[in-house]
């Protein structure tokens, strides 16, 4: 094969997209919510499925899997200089409720077909190459984000946390981690990476967004990841009989939520940007029966902004609404917890112009953007350059089972990704 530091003739690149939409398809069964949607919840009995599935994937491409105490997969190719820091590339492949099957898959199948489409062409990577796939992404479960890439960036607090943290069925992470053969002992700093583990970290993912769709355009470049934060609300009342107890009479933990998550729509429109966004998707009343007045409530906020000073004065505002609606009402605000406040994450220029270079090369349209999403990268911007590569998903859908991306654009991602690992490789 030719030495690693002349470059692929791109003719040679070739790509197995029925292979790759097969992979699609088998991947989607393993969940727990009926086709076209898909559930993947960390830990579950269908994660696990999901999870061996990749890794045969993984070792099929010829890479060698490990995984460490909380479930983060890395399947690496070794290249002539084993001792250089890797470049890495990956995304998750767990999905909430009766969500699609693209969100994250594109970026952990995709990147495992990007490696095979490099044996291909002969290619030798001269720096390690490692597809990552983390252990969950989503804050389904145990209500934190990005759980793997944050601990992989060292998230001290995080790792303490999570000794404690239970979900909704009161099962604790670890249990949760060990029924799933993970977490041997309770300490999980040992997932630590150190800063320099890699020396760049790319991200395939779909767009989430009409942008690309709408302009015709094959790949998004992203310069940045918008600053995500979610909060816990809880509000306390006497209760009661629908019935028996007036109005005036009343302290309605349920009409206090209500308010609140218009407190939050109206904060964050009052921002004076349309990068402002806020989400109420979980909102619980207790004991939940028709003629029972709420006697508490639990809300759970999503708050995000390109730009992260503008966020954090809409959750003081949040706050403060919280505040004045136990005032009104007489209820109880007996939580008010900020999950995570994360700021922004840059992409390098270095990974930017590997990029574009390699949509340049493959005489793919390309567009400089942000995502509005947050993704695994957000936090490996913590380790090492950071780098994401979107392509065009229908009508901008995802989170909900009409997600869908075309092959041919799979296949262009694909080959981007492949090109820029191999620019990242050989610098
Ligand atoms: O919510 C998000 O931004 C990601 O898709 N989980
Ligand atoms: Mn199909
Ligand atoms: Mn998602
Ligand atoms: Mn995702």
């Amino acid at each position: 094969p030719p030495h690693s530091l002349e470059p692929i003739s791109l003719s040679s690149l070739s790509l197995d997209a029925q292979a790759l939409h097969n992979q699609f398809d088998e991947l989607a069964a393993f969940s727990d919510s009926p086709a076209p949607s898909v559930t993947r919840v960390l830990y579950t009995e269908k994660d696990v499925l999901a999870r061996r599935y990749v890794k045969n994937l993984m070792g099929i491409a010829g890479l060698s899997v490990r995984e460490d105490a909380i479930g983060n997969i890395f399947g690496r190719w070794d290249g002539d200089g084993p001792e250089l820091a890797a470049v890495a590339t990956g995304s998750h492949i767990d999905a909430i409720p009766y969500s699609g099957k693209y969100d994250g898959v594109v970026g952990v199948l995709g990147a495992i077909e990007a490696i095979h489409v490099l044996k291909r062409s002969g290619f030798k990577p001269r720096r390690p190459l490692e597809v990552i796939l983390f252990t969950s992404e989503e804050p389904t479960r145990f209500g934190m984000s990005c759980l793997g890439s944050r601990l992989l960036a060292g998230s001290e607090n995080l790792a303490n946390a999570l000794k404690t943290t239970t979900d909704s069925k009161n099962i604790s992470f670890l249990d949760a981690a060990r029924s799933a053969g993970y977490a041997k002992d309770d300490d999980i700093s040992s997932v630590f990476l150190k800063k320099g583990a890699y020396s760049a970290f790319v991200e395939l993912h779909i767009e989430q967004g009409p942008i690309l769709e709408d302009e015709g355009i094959s790949v998004g470049i992203v310069t940045a990841i918008a600053a995500p934060a979610s909060l816990k609300v809880e509000f306390e009342g006497n209760g009661g009989h629908a019935g028996a107890v007036l109005m005036p009479n009343r302290n309605d933990a349920g009409l206090a939520a209500a308010e609140l998550a218009l407190a939050v729509e109206k904060h964050v429109l009052e921002s004076g940007s349309i990068d402002t966004v806020g989400t109420v998707g979980i909102l619980e009343l207790h004991p939940g029966a028709i003629n029972s007045i709420p006697s508490k409530s639990h809300i759970e906020i999503d708050t995000r902004d390109i730009d992260e000073e503008r966020r954090n004065h809409v959750i003081e505002k949040i706050h403060q609404s919280a505040i004045k609606i136990t005032k009104t009402r007489g209820v109880k605000l007996s939580k008010f917890s900020i999950v995570n406040q994360d700021p922004p994450a840059l992409s390098s220029e270095a990974v930017i112009n590997a990029v574009e270079t390699a949509t340049r090369e493959l005489n793919l349209t390309s567009k400089l953007m942000i995502s509005r999403a947050y993704h695994d990268s957000l936090f490996m911007a913590r380790l090492s350059p950071m780098g994401m590569i979107f392509i065009p998903c229908y009508k901008g859908y995802s989170h909900k089972p009409e997600e869908f991306a075309s092959v041919e654009d799979i296949a262009n991602g694909v080959k981007v990704l492949a090109l820029t690992l191999a620019k990242l490789s050989l610098q």
